[in-house]
């Protein structure tokens, strides 16, 4: 049947056989089979139906995913195969849209996945931005930005007739509708919902990302999360998030209107899930709608309060959003009196200046508005909602304790193993049987074959496999040679100073200067990195220089290169992890602790069979719950004790470089001849000095037992047998971890949709 579909596509499109169409050709036509099949499909439909409002759904490619969840996968590839052709390479001509920037945006592709998987209703509603994150390239040893073109003439995306008119002050633009299918594993199907501004004009971007961030009707979808470095850039990102929320909510109103549902019961059909504050605004404006149908103020508050739901994703405080009231006024003038009223009525009531919505500085607090005015407010790994609920949000528990809970993050199994590792998801089908993919908590049952020699080797071998694979893609696409028999170490994640990417290169630097003095490591070492940093985030980007740096030099040096490599992944992206993940030997989950929040990356490794080398922060905790402390190398300082390091500011960097030789040794190669030799002085003595007088994320707190933990692990895994038992512990427990499991517990605990 299938096979009979692609043909027919194909003769009509191109007048040709299979055997004979480019891999470009291939690729729409299977993308033409799979919008058709989709049709097919019905709605998901349940009592209640959420929406998940999100600045960013980093979706990645859809090809496989969808094929796999329509339950053709197989049967393409074979079919492809036939006539000599290949479903990866395929694959690789499909643009990868960047519409997210690292684990807030994976996630809620994640949770759309697994909405649609276990049977649920809910659509997601976003932004369609034009050029998604920047696109990455390094020139000189340091990351410059370009613009990701990854709107095709025909792509996933499909142009509805819904239009809005949105208001901001006096200035009006038009919305429109963009959707995705969201196709559910062996599920009926819900949407992704982008909206876009009619009155984009690609054209103004200029050199690199450059582009006039005043001029609103041509600019407002072009970039997600513009360069916010200035005031021109905060505004920017105010009207990103007021066109969304007002595209969003006069969308869910007008739903309910066609289900002749009454306005007053919004929160009995539907509920609204708010990720981090990006998406606050809509509560206002959901008052404001709400009044504009002659509901009165009070009582579209008690609505609205009912229907909205609040995730937070982080504790740093630069990272919580605060705008100042004249913003606000500028872009949103209509909802500032909804604004203050809703200051007014929690002033009244608790007249304690902390939990206040507008502080005495005349900025809006947007966590604020969404703890008083939504009806759930959740953490996203238990330890850190514990530091919610005991620090960074405690005047809050305080008032509602009820409204707290936590939910632990996961990851969709379905492209985080069965898509990006076949070869071992095939294998524990082959252990295990099938039912592991619908409930992933059976992969427990691998546990029965941790004595079994065979299996023990098989997972190895296709660990062998998985590197090989990845050493090539590196040749193809970097052409830097790896030795596939060396321990790959990976560190994948948004650069940022509390994930301490520069202490993983104080490593490399530490075990760069052992080599030279003579101490040879057992076997070679791999160090892979994959980063993005923010464009006007100047030490990181100080950090993916030093790094390159590194490379270049350990490359150059036929000594040192023999013993280890440096490979700095450009333009990491979902694609890229995919292929990246499989291929670990040692996940890098390194955060100060307290401060990630949860992390998924640290998932999806354990998922592979890589073994964490973490602190215990964030979900690394239930990680190391789960496999027990002889299955995860923790280090570093617990988060109660960085926490108090915070409060007492005991911390003093420059005291740990002066007592310890090998940190001053290590920190002072940064502004090594060397390093200046291929680096700028500029930029490397700014980092070093940041290390030395600052280190706000207490790197070196933590160097000497990061280093000594990791050296262990490299020991250990000369014990093969071991180490590929641990692997396979590591992976029996990741069940836990899918997504279906936290969409579950969101449904039971928040939502409430059957
Ligand atoms: C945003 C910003 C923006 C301004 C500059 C500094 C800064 C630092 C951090 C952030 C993070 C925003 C929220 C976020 O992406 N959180 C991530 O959410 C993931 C999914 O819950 C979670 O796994 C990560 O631990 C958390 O960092």
């Amino acid at each position: 049947m299938i096979k009979e579909k692609l043909e027919s596509i194909i003769l009509k499109r191109y007048n040709k056989k299979i055997s004979e169409c480019s891999n470009q050709e291939i690729y729409y036509a299977i993308l033409e089979l799979v919008k058709n099949e989709t049709k097919e499909k019905p709605v998901i439909k349940n009592k209640k139906k959420v929406y998940y409002v999100s600045a960013e759904f980093l979706i990645g490619k859809l090809l496989s995913n969808n094929l796999i969840n329509l339950g053709i996968y197989e049967d393409i590839k074979n079919i492809l195969n036939e006539n000599g052709k290949s479903l990866c390479e395929i694959e690789e001509v499909e643009p990868e849209p960047s519409l997210g920037n690292g684990g807030l945006g994976r996630l809620a592709a994640c949770f759309l996945d697994s909405i649609a998987s276990i049977g649920l209703s809910g659509d997601g509603i976003g932004l369609n931005y034009h050029f998604g994150l920047f696109k990455q390239k390094f020139e000189n040893n340091l990351q410059k930005e370009y613009k990701n073109d990854w709107i095709e003439e025909e792509s996933w995306l499909h142009r509805t007739n819904t239009t809005f008119d949105i208001n901001f002050g006096n200035r009006k633009v038009k919305s429109r509708m963009y959707d995705i299918d969201v196709i559910g594993y062996n599920e009926g199907i819900n949407k992704l919902h982008l909206f876009d501004i009619e009155s984009i004009d690609e054209s103004i971007v200029k050199d690199g990302i450059n582009f006039d961030k005043e001029d609103i009707e041509k600019n407002l979808t072009l970039f997600l999360y513009p360069d916010d470095s200035d005031e021109a850039g905060h505004l920017l990102r105010i009207f990103q998030q007021y066109f969304m929320v007002s595209s969003g909510a006069q969308y869910i109103l007008q739903q309910e209107k066609k289900k002749h549902h009454k306005l007053n019961k919004l929160y009995k059909n539907v509920t609204i899930q708010i990720n981090d504050t990006h998406p606050t605004l809509i509560i206002p404006e959901l008052i404001y709608l709400l009044i504009q149908e002659g509901i009165r103020l009070k009582e579209a508050i008690e609505i609205v309060s009912k229907t909205c739901a609040y995730t937070n994703h982080t504790i740093l405080a630069e990272a919580l959003e605060k705008w100042p009231v004249k913003y606000l006024y500028k872009v949103v003038p209509h909802l500032m009196p909804i604004i203050e009223a809703l200051n007014m009525i929690v002033c009244e009531k608790y007249n304690d200046p902390k939990v206040a919505i507008i502080d005495e500085q005349e900025r809006v607090h947007m966590a604020h508005i969404d703890i008083h005015f939504g009806y759930s407010v959740n953490g996203v790994a238990k330890l850190h909602t514990d530091i919610l609920k005991n620090s960074e949000l405690n005047h809050f528990y305080k008032i509602y304790p009820e409204k707290f809970n936590n939910k632990t993050n996961g990851i969709t199994f379905r492209r985080w193993l069965l898509h990006c590792n076949n070869e071992l998801s095939n294998y524990i089908t082959s252990l295990i049987g099938d039912e592991y993919k619908k409930d992933a908590k059976k992969l427990e049952e691998l546990a029965k074959f941790i004595e079994d020699k065979e299996v023990i080797n098989k997972i190895g071998e296709i660990k062998s496999l998985k590197k090989k694979q990845l050493k090539d893609y590196i040749k193809a696409t970097q052409n830097i040679e790896i030795d596939e028999n060396s321990i790959f170490d990976i560190q994948i994640k948004r650069l940022h100073e509390y994930k301490r990417q520069q202490m993983n290169a104080l490593y490399i630097v530490y075990k760069y200067l052992e080599i030279k003095k003579g101490n040879i490591p057992t076997r070679p070492i791999t160090f892979i990195f994959g980063a993005k940093a923010a464009p006007a985030y100047v030490i990181a980007k100080d950090i993916i220089h030093f790094i390159l740096c590194m490379q270049e030099i350990v490359e150059k040096d036929e000594e040192v290169s023999k013993h280890m490599k440096i490979v700095f992944i450009e333009n990491y992206n979902v694609s890229k992890a995919e292929k990246l993940i499989p291929a670990c030997d040692i996940s890098e989950q390194i955060s100060l602790a307290s401060k990630e929040a949860s992390g998924t990356g640290n998932m999806k490794f354990m998922l592979n069979g890589a073994i964490t080398l973490g602190t215990l922060d964030g979900a690394n905790v239930e990680i190391s719950e789960l496999v027990g402390e002889e299955n995860i190398y923790l280090f570093g300082e617990k988060s109660e004790q960085v926490i108090e390091h915070y409060e007492k500011m005991d911390y003093i960097s420059k005291n740990y470089y002066n007592e310890s030789p090998i940190i001053k040794e290590i920190v002072d190669f940064i502004v090594n001849e060397k390093v200046l030799a291929v680096g700028q002085r500029e930029n490397l003595e700014r980092l070093y000095n940041e290390l030395l007088n600052k280190d706000w994320f207490m790197t070196l707190l933590d160097i000497e037992d990061y280093i000594k933990v990791k050296d262990k692990a490299l020991q250990d895994y000369e014990d093969r047998e071991k180490w590929l038992k641990s692997a396979l512990i590591n992976i029996s427990k990741a069940g836990f971890f899918s997504s279906d499991r936290t969409i579950a517990e969101y449904n039971e605990d928040i939502w409430k949709l059957k």
